[in-house]
């Protein structure tokens, strides 16, 4: 009898698992506790893929020989501890994939930047001819790609709750861009176990793949202590470092890789602001691990276009630059944001609460930013933190007002900033939700 699968969740990770499963031949159930989308359903049906929802019928999932959780699903929840209890292997839907594909895995992890420079990087093997797919916690998920397997290399961004149930599954060139607190309330609020699961994606590397980390990142580098690493270690940096391998010196960009030195002009990079100097740096390193050639890397790495609700610019209404960083979805992110702020900045953020500690923005705030706007269902933490701060405080229940407020409270020569530090989840579908909501009502102003 073949093997019985259940898959946990039927969004974008679960399906993709299921049709997967179908394809190489396993008996295969999804459980969605919620309600499926119409698309998500009709791939389920087409395939013939047995499901249920609205609820997860537990002695059905018990009898699995293995379960397939969605990242959104926490690893405490009841039906992931029952399952525990009995023996039963619960694994991710990056996990299941990579039992079925030989190509060459790029993967990113890091509390911020991880689809900029998936991006990045996938810009980069592409616009060069290889035959790449872009998956992850980005777009179709890595398993329903390799039904079909076509791709030579597959640059995947994983989240925390990715690498959470990842056991086998080795990347062979990781890249780790930082660590900052972020998502603690799936980790019990404990800091440790985050930072845990995003070492883990260092886990089966061997002597022939490469781990790439930030070498300034004070978590990461000692955490790395803690482990026998057995991949090549290369590291990026600010500034000149002894044995860094890629940094900025003398403006220029500076990558150190086996057998090639590559330089550029730090003017020419298409992203802008330090944190994405972090990214391109680390992007640049996998590209010359990968046998990318200076020309095609030195263009991509000029003509990549960003990615939207990253510091996107919006518009200039009447002398005030309106920004959209709706992803920045933690303190940190907002941190880097407001760091590359040249302007004085009337700030929007709020939103759901995600255990956040605002003392990382409280300096810059102080220096750059003269108004806040809050914009969420519940703002008493941030009136708590920030009131007698800053001069001007205002609450915002909706995207229409926090636009309206933020645009009155401007001088021209400012910056209104959508930097929320908090996820969307109170008022708007999702972070793109709100970045769209952002900029449609920037328009009609
Ligand atoms: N569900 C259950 N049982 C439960 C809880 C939830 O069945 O106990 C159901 C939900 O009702 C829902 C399904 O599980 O229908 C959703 O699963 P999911 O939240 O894991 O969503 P997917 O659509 O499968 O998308 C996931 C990632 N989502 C999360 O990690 C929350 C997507 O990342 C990713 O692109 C996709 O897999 C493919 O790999 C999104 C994300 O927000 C972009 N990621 C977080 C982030 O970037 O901060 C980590
Ligand atoms: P992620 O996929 O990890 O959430 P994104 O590339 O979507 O990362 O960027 C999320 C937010 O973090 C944006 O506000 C962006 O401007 C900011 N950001 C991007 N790269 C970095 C980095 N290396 N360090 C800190 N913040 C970053």
């Amino acid at each position: 009898m073949s093997k019985k699968i259940i898959v946990l969740g039927g969004g974008e990770s679960g399906v993709g698992a299921a049709i997967l499963a179908q394809a190489k031949g396993f008996y295969v159930f999804l459980s969605e506790k919620g309600y499926l989308t119409d698309t998500y359903k009709e791939q389920l049906i087409c395939y013939n893929i047995p499901f249920e929802e609205g609820r997860h019928t537990e002695e059905l999932i018990l009898s699995a020989d293995e379960i397939i959780k969605s990242p959104g699903i926490p690893n405490n929840a009841p039906i992931i501890n029952k399952a525990a209890e009995v023996g039963i292997p619960v694994i991710s839907e990056i996990e299941f994939a990579g039992r079925y594909t030989n190509a060459k895995l790029i993967c990113i992890t890091g509390s911020n930047g991880k689809t900029t420079t998936t991006s990045l990087i996938y810009h980069i093997l592409k616009s060069s001819g290889l035959n790449v797919g872009l998956a992850g916690n980005i777009g179709k998920s890595l398993a329903y790609q390799v039904v079909e397997d076509k791709f030579d290399y597959y640059v995947i961004e994983l989240s925390s709750f990715q690498l959470d149930n990842m056991y086998d599954f080795k990347a062979n060139i990781a890249i780790l861009l930082n660590i900052t607190p972020d998502h603690l309330d799936r980790y019990d609020h404990d800091m440790q176990k985050y930072i845990d699961a995003k070492l883990r994606i260092t886990r089966n590397q061997t002597s022939g793949d490469a781990f790439i980390y930030w070498a300034e990142d004070p978590v990461v580098s000692n955490e790395i202590t803690k482990y026998d690493l057995k991949s090549q270690i290369y590291t990026f940096a600010s500034h000149k470092i002894e044995g860094v391998a890629a940094y900025v010196d003398n403006s220029e960009i500076i990558i150190n890789t086996p057998n090639s030195v590559f330089v550029m002009e730090q003017e020419v990079l298409a992203l802008t602001g330090m944190h994405n100097l972090y990214n391109s740096l680390a992007s640049g390193i996998a590209a010359k691990l990968l046998d990318i050639s200076d020309e095609d890397l030195r263009h991509s790495l000029s003509d990549f276009q960003g990615v939207e609700h990253r510091l996107e610019k919006v518009a200039r209404v009447r002398g005030i630059q309106f920004i959209n960083d709706s992803k920045a979805t933690n303190v940190n992110s907002c941190w880097y944001a407001l760091q590359s702020m040249q302007t004085p900045v009337v700030l929007i953020l709020g939103g759901t609460d995600k255990g956040n500690d605002y003392t990382e923005i409280e300096n810059l705030v102080k220096q750059k930013v003269h108004a806040l706007v809050f914009l969420g269902k519940d703002n008493t933490k941030l009136h708590k933190f920030f009131d007698g701060k800053v001069s001007n405080i205002v609450d915002a229940g909706s995207m229409e007002e926090a636009v309206k407020k933020s645009y009155a409270l401007a001088n021209e020569g400012d910056t209104v900033l959508l930097s929320p530090c908090c996820a969307s989840f109170d008022l708007f579908k999702n972070y793109e939700d709100r970045g769209r909501q952002y900029k449609e009502f920037v328009r009609k102003l």
